[in-house]
């Protein structure tokens, strides 16, 4: 050590280095405990740890743009222009404070609890973490007209903190390169850094974002690059993701307010669809389980809007209840709070707890509606409108569904009949094909598996689900036929929303087999339309897969293999063609399920030892609803647009 005067004792130095290399060693030891997992989630919450040590820079008033970089070998950099990760002494731990931000655990090094934090919530276990994930890593500091650097390897320092040139900006710039005996993978994806980077935009508005894949490059030889600033935030965020789905009313309604240093941004805007959208923050951090803050935003916007019905007679000749859910059909909303000290709980840490935050979030929206309603009534009464159509629509819903439910009980086993059951019993074991038509159907049902295997024909086109009318949906043949196959119903929640009842689930994968067709990835997109609307609780289970059914046989006399992609294709035909390529290879395109018999439809799709299964997950819920209302819904621009720009991809990546 070369600062000896500020060091209380030698001995604590290296107590203290110990300690922390303990602490990173049990990190590396078991990274599932702090990053959730070794897979591509895990290899991206690394990311987003780094970034959310400049958003908390942000937040507290000193970071305007983060810029991240995807290096040719997928190690990242995340830049901002924070004040940059203070250098100096440490005096109790006797190192530099650089150093032990990077390397002890949970030190994070924000001492004021004034200011808001990331840390705390789903992500928050510190760049330290990472550091100790990374097989390199590389901080560099610029402070006070210097730039320091210091690298370490698996979390071990490498050197000293040092100067290494001066600088008149302000910073930190974050190096690291995931360790590869850890990660199962090492590639990071685009698509998912950008969601998030557009997200955060959103979040923050006024902060720069940009993201860069020196991967990638473009015809005039540019690195793929996208930069996101939002001047709007959350009311350009509802915007965006309500993008296909037409407006009912002009504007989205925003509320802004802080109170006891909760502060409160929400955005809402009224669609013509029939589902409900609500996106909630903390701090920055989705929470996909809702909690305190969500709470608040129904209670006041049930209170307003009965209250408004009521006073001015809208409701006089409504027969029944109206619920809480009526008032939020085609309503997409974004609530965002920031609160000092966040308390999550929940299976996945994705639920607000702290209870204050109810009353706060409550009054805040209450105020700000209230004086909307008043200001509009035009709009008003456009809501209002579609309410009483809500609640009109979830009676006769209600009445229909009970009937399909009521009906299954009274015909003994209330299995449809077109369903091909297996013999288990057990669902852990059983698997069910929902399977495009009924010839296709039929050949399933020859080449199955009996035990574990169940076949559901579907007929032709299913109900587009995103467009038609809650009670049409439980009268559709094909959806009674999914809901009493699989052995799940909607119930009615707490709140009066829909809720899947999985207790007496029969299957634990549930696998759609269409054709390969555009019509079949058409079928595919409808199915899953359905499911992400209908069955998200299953698709979030990880229970829904999609069949990959060959896309050709290359054929030579007797020899002949199956290809899954064109190069397989062409490596199959130079395999069994050897030199003499004479003609006698036939390739054979697989266009339909039809074009297969019993058999090959078993050894290829089916047959749990040789087929491949595409695992349907949600990763960015809001990104599966935009494209799903796009794909599905009625505006035709957006939907070119997305098509478009997607044309090169096979399918719809949900
Ligand atoms: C500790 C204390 C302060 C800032 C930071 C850490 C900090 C960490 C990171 C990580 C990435 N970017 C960052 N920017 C800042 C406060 C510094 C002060 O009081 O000057």
């Amino acid at each position: 050590m070369s600062q000896t005067n500020q060091t209380p004792q030698n001995g604590n130095y290296d107590a203290s280095n110990i300690t922390a290399l303990e602490g990173l060693e049990a990190v590396r030891k078991r990274p599932g405990m702090y990053i959730g997992g070794t897979d591509t989630r895990g290899l991206h919450h690394l990311v987003w740890e780094v970034v959310d040590n400049s958003i908390d820079e942000h937040l507290a008033g000193y970071c305007s743009e983060i810029d991240m970089i995807i290096h040719p070998d997928n190690s990242i950099s995340v830049k901002d222009d924070g004040r940059g990760i203070p250098v100096g002494m440490h005096k109790k731990l006797g190192k530099s404070a650089l150093e032990v931000v990077m390397t002890v655990l949970h030190a994070g090094g924000k001492f004021d609890k004034d200011t808001y934090k990331v840390s705390g919530g789903l992500h928050g276990v510190g760049v330290s973490c990472v550091n100790a994930l990374s097989s390199y890593l590389k901080a560099e500091v610029h402070r006070e007209g210097k730039i320091y650097v210091q690298e370490y390897s698996e979390g071990k320092p490498q050197n000293e903190v040092h100067e290494i040139g001066k600088t008149e900006e302000n910073g930190t710039i974050i190096t690291f390169r995931p360790d590869a005996t850890i990660f199962e993978t090492l590639v990071y994806k685009f698509d998912t850094l950008a969601h998030r980077m557009q997200e955060l935009a959103f979040l923050n508005s006024g902060l720069k974002l940009s993201l860069i894949d020196e991967r990638e490059k473009d015809e005039d030889g540019n690195f793929r690059r996208m930069d996101y600033y939002s001047e709007g935030g959350l009311a350009e965020f509802v915007q965006y993701l309500d993008e296909g789905k037409p407006d009912l009313i002009e504007t989205p309604i925003y509320v802004k307010s802080k109170e006891d240093n909760v502060e409160v941004e929400v955005a809402m805007q009224y669609n013509t669809t029939y589902s409900e959208n609500i996106y909630s923050f903390v701090n920055n951090i989705n929470t996909r389980e809702g909690g305190t803050h969500v709470n608040g935003f129904r209670r006041a916007v049930n209170r307003l809007f009965t209250k408004y019905g009521e006073e001015n007679g809208f409701f006089k000749k409504l027969k029944f209840k109206i619920s809480g859910e009526d008032f939020r059909e085609g309503l997409t909303s974004v609530v965002s709070v920031k609160v000092p000290e966040p308390q999550f709980k929940g299976q996945t840490k994705g639920e607000l707890g702290n209870s204050e935050v109810t009353g706060i979030v409550s009054r805040a929206v209450g105020e700000s509606v209230g004086y909307w309603l008043e200001e509009n009534p035009i709009m008003a009464k456009r809501i209002i409108d579609k309410v009483i159509l809500a609640a009109t629509a979830r009676h006769a819903a209600r009445k229909a569904r009970e009937m399909v439910q009521r009906k299954n009980v009274l015909t003994g086993t209330g299995l449809p009949g077109k369903l091909a059951d297996c013999s288990s019993k057990d669902p852990g074991a059983c698997e069910i094909y929902l399977v495009e038509g009924d010839s296709a159907g039929g050949t399933a049902k020859q080449g199955r598996d009996r035990a574990f295997q169940a076949i559901l024909p579907l007929r032709g086109k299913i109900l587009n689900v995103e467009k038609a009318m809650e009670h049409k949906i439980y009268e559709n043949e094909e959806i009674k036929n999914m809901f009493t196959a699989l052995g799940v119903k909607i119930v009615e929640g707490e709140y009066g929303e829909r809720v899947l009842d999985t207790e007496k689930l029969r299957y634990h994968k549930i696998i759609i087999m269409c054709d390969a067709d555009i019509d079949g990835s058409h079928i595919v997109t409808l199915i899953l339309t359905f499911f992400f609307r209908y069955m998200q609780k299953l698709v979030e289970a990880g229970y829904v897969y999609i069949a990959q059914p060959p896309l050709y046989q290359v054929k030579r006399g007797k020899q002949f293999q199956y290809c899954w992609n064109e190069e397989e294709r062409q490596e199959a035909i130079a395999r069994l063609s050897r030199h003499e390529n004479d003609g006698s290879v036939k390739v054979q395109r697989y266009k339909g399920l039809g074009e297969m018999n019993a058999e090959q439809l078993w050894e290829t799709t089916m047959d749990p030892d040789t087929r491949m299964l595409q695992r349907v997950t949600i990763e960015e819920i809001g990104e599966a609803d935009r494209v799903f209302s796009m794909l599905m819904g009625d505006e035709v621009p957006p939907r070119r647009a997305f098509i478009e720009a997607n044309a090169k991809y096979a399918k719809v990546d949900v």
